[in-house]
């Protein structure tokens, strides 16, 4: 079969004997997202039509307005993995603790714990900009059959045996990695089903896209804006395009696509900076190295972090290997 005719579920079976643990739990987890993603993409896609965008009038952990698409995907990501049987706990972004999932038997004997953001840049729900789901997964480090603790979600990055988002755009993708490279592939909404359109995605090594909130311009490093000034300095390739759509998801895959990097870093505002190392981070720097970029905090690498929180912020520069390297270099000065 032409590798890019290949559904998402063809090529999870092919692809059996890759995965770390090949036991099929693996494959269990992104079959149940593939399936949480279909049925999350057909609300976005209603979310004008019917009374289910605007703020659930609740806030989650980080202060931010829940959209009722946020609670809705949330519930549906949630569900559909503990219906499956195969993780023994979920962290997810709309979620101040993480979900202890024991099996049927009530027995705690499954090895893998999954860490989400259910809907990435909700707040973009409302004027029609794309928004995207972000999983990561970890095999548990505590005994098989105990409860699952906080010690199995907060590995370092490099520990991740599979990550990925999946974009609701002008098209809705399923893009991961378990290891072997990233691979995009594309839902056909009229059946159903995901085919591999983007095999084996790579980040250029440089590019010419920079994706920044210039609002915060006055309150970002020296590094920073150094690095801002540098980009659209006339010389050489330069100036580089300025594209942020403020959705992490969209810029992030926009940017493996056409090359570019994409930074949040620390402000006065946020001192941590704003997004998440479990569920925003670690996923996307792994996506970010399988495809040949890079990710880091604008000084290491962003998958050698040892987690303290499971909500914690860290900055993040991430995409086109030496664009991140020069952004690093600007940032080193002032170490
Ligand atoms: P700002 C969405 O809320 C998000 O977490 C990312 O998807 C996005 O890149 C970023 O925050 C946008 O944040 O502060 O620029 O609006």
């Amino acid at each position: 079969m032409k590798e890019r005719n290949k559904t998402l579920g063809e090529y999870i079976i092919e692809k059996q004997e890759e995965f770390k643990y090949s036991s099929g739990e693996l494959s269990r987890i992104i079959n149940a997202i593939r399936l949480a993603a279909k049925v999350v993409n057909y609300k976005v896609n209603k979310a004008g039509l019917v009374d289910i965008v605007g703020a659930a009038g609740e806030q989650n952990i980080q202060g931010e307005d829940q959209q009722k698409l946020d609670v809705y995907a949330n519930e549906v990501f949630i569900q559909t993995l503990i219906n499956r049987e195969i993780v023994c706990g979920i962290a997810s972004e709309e979620n101040d603790d993480f979900i202890t999932v024991h099996g049927k038997a009530g027995d705690d004997n499954n090895k893998y714990v999954v860490l989400m953001d259910p809907l990435d840049g909700s707040s973009n729900i409302d004027v029609n900009v794309s928004v995207g789901t972000i999983f990561s997964v970890y095999r548990r480090v505590t005994p098989v059959g105990t409860p699952v603790t906080l010690e199995d979600f907060l590995q370092p990055g490099d520990q991740q045996v599979a990550a990925g988002y999946v974009i609701y755009g002008t098209s809705t993708m399923l893009v991961y990695t378990t290891g072997h490279g990233v691979n995009g592939f594309t839902l056909n909404p009229a059946i159903g089903t995901f085919y591999l359109s983007h095999p084996n995605m790579q980040y250029s090594a440089d590019g010419k896209i920079y994706s920044v909130n210039e609002g915060n311009y006055i309150h970002f490093p020296q590094g920073v804006k150094d690095y801002i000034k540098y980009c659209q300095m006339e010389e050489g390739d330069r100036p580089y395009t300025s594209r942020y759509i403020g959705s992490l998801v969209s810029d992030f895959h926009r940017n493996m696509i056409k090359g570019g990097v994409y930074i949040y870093p620390t402000s006065s505002k946020a001192p941590n900076g704003k997004l998440r190392l479990l569920y925003e981070c670690n996923p996307m720097a792994f996506i970010a190295e399988q495809a040949g970029g890079k990710a880091s905090d604008g000084y290491g690498r962003i998958m050698e972090i040892k987690p303290t929180e499971l909500h914690q912020r860290v900055p993040f520069f991430c995409g086109s290997k030496n664009m991140v390297a020069k952004a690093e270099e600007f940032m080193a000065k002032y170490k």
